[in-house]
């Protein structure tokens, strides 16, 4: 085999990532999940050859007209793991993978996990801004792109990146437009003519990654500046996506719809990917989760289970009447990611004529999952329960004092899926981890049965659409701004995407700051589009709570009180 004897990767640097940034979880506790039968001390990438024996000819993965077997993607896997290796990327290698919903990211998805490369799960809407920043964070040695999709250049932003991240040489490209200098992943897995499948597969088997190697990292949805890598292990990921599949009753006959951005946890093993092909479904991807896409793959592909955002099926569910699409194969739609109301609940139950299961996570670490079993009034009024028996829960009013069953507290956890650090950030581990326990930053009650309702949050987010935005990233990027002295970031409320960002800025005096100014700065800076403020509040000065700070509240009062923003 093919292999460059030398690593783009330096064996300190592979230990840093494999280990170094990561904070374990303590020995007894680790005992207690292998005991348990949580951990089963096996990487995730074993797992595809065993799926692949398991049902040679069962159908893996579609992708429009393209579908591939689960032996199919096994071979297509080592190929690509092979050529990662061949690029000197292996074992505690990062790859950023800013890739659309498609077969090539299942497939690179799984080829790095064969071959012991970290992928970090990057959006296709990150620009340079996101992904020089996470890149440099993750010590990133190479950047998966897809060609030009949705008129943007990948590749060409991909040489960009490349040139601002010290550590990283290598561009991937998953579509046409590839460069002469970069590296051809469809070529890789269209070149059936060294069909060495067992050559390659033997390779890969003896140099697996360990188990409690990073499997995968996952971006934080988080409230400070600097964007925060969430490490999983393949130990605790395998479980997160195992136990889903089991609550949720996935099986082999479960088509799984990925209509949400497979970067995100939800739909990548909650139980979402990882899930449908650990128990020999078949997963679907489509690029986009308009509703005409989706109806029309639903009905062709006779999909069973699909995830939605609350922005999304509320999308779904108001086309629904015009469409009359063909749901008869639907099973479940799972929503979740932002707050859903019990209207919204009932109404996509009359709309789908389906069940609708209410999902709360994180890509922290806790899942929870209204079960099949709960009565319609919990299904419709809370947002499920955890998945783990080691899940471990407390509410917590605001000196820390646990708070009584009913009453609103921010969630804290840990456990077995739930990491205790995030990667390389010691600071703002002290802030939102004590003592292992994660600080979730959400306001939740424990109704009777222990399931949860979300009912606000303490941290500092706009959560658009499910995407969410850090107030405080934007508010350094909307400083930087000609002529702003003064800003504030907060969310404002919006029908349909939830909550949308809108700047409270302080003109420098003399000065004008309109929201085109600010969109065009921020464009510039190569900042995502679905992160640009969408309103603007143009203020004589900020106003302050008596300690000093930005007051948010007063800007929410006022921004409600104003029925038009620029
Ligand atoms: C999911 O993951 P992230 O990491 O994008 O965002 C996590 C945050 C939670 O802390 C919470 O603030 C919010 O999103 N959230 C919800 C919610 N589900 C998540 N807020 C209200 N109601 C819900 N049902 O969003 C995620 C990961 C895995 C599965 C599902 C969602």
């Amino acid at each position: 085999m093919a292999e460059r004897t030398t690593s783009v990767v330096t064996d300190d640097l592979a230990e840093t990532i494999l280990r170094g940034g990561v904070t374990p979880w303590p020995d007894d506790l680790a005992e207690t999940y292998r005991a348990a039968g949580y951990w089963r001390d096996r990487p995730l990438g074993d797992l595809v050859w065993e799926w692949a024996e398991a049902r040679p000819h069962g159908l893996a993965v579609v992708d429009g007209d393209t579908r591939f077997t689960y032996r199919e993607l096994a071979c297509a896997a080592d190929r690509v793991a092979v050529l990662l290796r061949e690029r000197g990327l292996g074992r505690g290698a990062v790859l950023l993978v800013a890739l659309p919903n498609g077969w090539e990211l299942v497939v690179l998805f799984l080829a790095c996990l064969r071959a012991g490369v970290a992928p970090v799960m990057m959006l296709p809407a990150h620009r340079d801004h996101e992904l020089a920043a996470i890149g440099r964070r993750a010590g990133a040695a190479a950047i998966a792109v897809p060609g030009m999709f949705r008129e943007y250049d990948h590749p060409a932003m991909a040489d960009r990146v490349r040139d601002q991240v010290p550590s990283l040489s290598e561009v991937l490209v998953c579509g046409d437009d590839v460069g002469a200098h970069h590296v051809d992943v469809r070529a890789a897995v269209e070149d059936v003519s060294a069909d060495d499948v067992l050559a390659r597969r033997a390779h890969l088997d003896a140099t697996p990654p360990a188990a409690s190697d990073v499997a995968v990292f996952l971006l934080s949805g988080g409230t400070t500046g600097l964007s925060k890598v969430i490490a999983r292990t393949h130990n605790d990921y395998e479980y997160n996506a195992r136990r889903s599949a089991e609550v949720c009753g996935f099986d082999a006959r479960t088509v799984y719809l990925a209509a949400l951005p497979a970067g995100h946890n939800f739909p990548l093993a909650s139980p979402g990917i990882l899930g449908t092909l650990m128990v020999g479904g078949t997963v679907v991807l489509v690029p986009s989760p308009s509703p005409s896409r989706v109806f029309e793959t639903i009905a062709a592909e006779r999909v069973t289970v699909v995830a939605a955002v609350p922005a999304v099926l509320s999308r779904w569910v108001a086309a629904v009447e015009s469409a009359r699409p063909d749901l008869t194969s639907l099973r479940l739609v799972q929503v979740g990611g932002s707050l859903f109301a019990k209207e919204a609940y009932r109404r996509a139950v009359d709309a789908l004529g389906c069940r609708v299961q209410q999902v709360y996570g994180m890509a922290e670490g806790l899942l929870c999952y209204v079960r099949e079993t709960d009565p319609d009034d919990v299904a419709a009024a809370t947002q499920g329960r955890p998945i783990s028996d080691h899940d471990e829960l407390r509410i917590v009013d605001p000196s820390g004092v646990e708070v009584h069953d009913g009453e609103s507290g921010e969630l804290l956890v840990r456990g077995p899926y739930t990491p205790r650090g995030y990667f390389q950030a010691p600071e703002q581990n002290r802030e939102a981890f004590t003592d292992g326990w994660y600080r979730t930053g959400d306001l939740v009650q424990r109704h009777p049965g222990g399931n949860l309702v979300v009912v606000g949050r303490t941290k500092d987010v706009v959560n658009r659409g499910g995407e969410k935005i850090s107030a405080d990233e934007i508010e350094r990027l909307v400083q930087a701004v000609d002529g702003v002295a003064d800003v504030a970031v907060i969310a404002v409320p919006d029908p349909e995407l939830g909550e949308r960002a809108c700047a409270c800025v302080v003109p420098r005096s003399g000065r004008t700051v309109t929201l085109q100014d600010i969109g065009r700065a921020l464009r510039a800076a190569g900042v995502a589009e679905f992160k640009i403020p969408e309103s603007l509040l143009v203020l004589r000065e900020m106003p302050q709570t008596s300690v000093g700070k930005t007051d948010k509240n007063a800007l929410s009062r006022i921004v409600t009180s104003r029925t038009h923003l620029a």
